[in-house]
């Protein structure tokens, strides 16, 4: 009665597969990718071990919520880039192996928008976020 994980990230143009390995069938359904409305879907419902896919081909996030458990919600988020990372339980992160050069760095949280911020990577560098909601 859980989407798992929680909070998962691909970069855009992924396939994603949806598994129901929960001994009732679900649905899965978003109504937007980031604030676009008009990429809302609805994959349908499904049972106990079968699977659906859907290829992301717009970053942002989506919200994952299923219309048999109004109690369950998930979320994936679409990078525009291979470089993205989740945090761990500390909010810490480490992006690896990012050549040197000026990037646009976005965090997000649940409940809160993305907040990007500019960076100058050259080596080990370093951006920190306040998130809130
Ligand atoms: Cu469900």
């Amino acid at each position: 009665m859980t989407f798992q994980p929680h909070v998962a990230a691909v970069p855009v143009g992924s396939t994603v597969e949806f598994l129901n390995s929960d001994k009732v069938a679900h649905n899965i359904f978003w109504p937007a990718v980031g604030a676009n409305k008009s990429l809302k879907h609805n994959l349908g419902t499904w049972p106990t071990g079968q699977k659906r896919e859907f290829k992301f081909t717009t970053p942002g996030v989506v919200p994952l919520l299923c219309n048999v458990h109004s109690e369950m919600s998930g979320y994936l988020v679409v990078t525009p880039t291979p470089y993205f990372v989740l945090t761990d339980a500390d909010g810490n992160y480490k992006i690896a192996n990012l050549p040197d050069g000026q990037y646009s760095v976005a965090a997000w949280h649940e409940g809160g928008k993305p907040q990007p911020k500019q960076v100058k990577v050259a080596g080990d560098s370093k951006a920190d976020f306040t998130l809130s909601r």
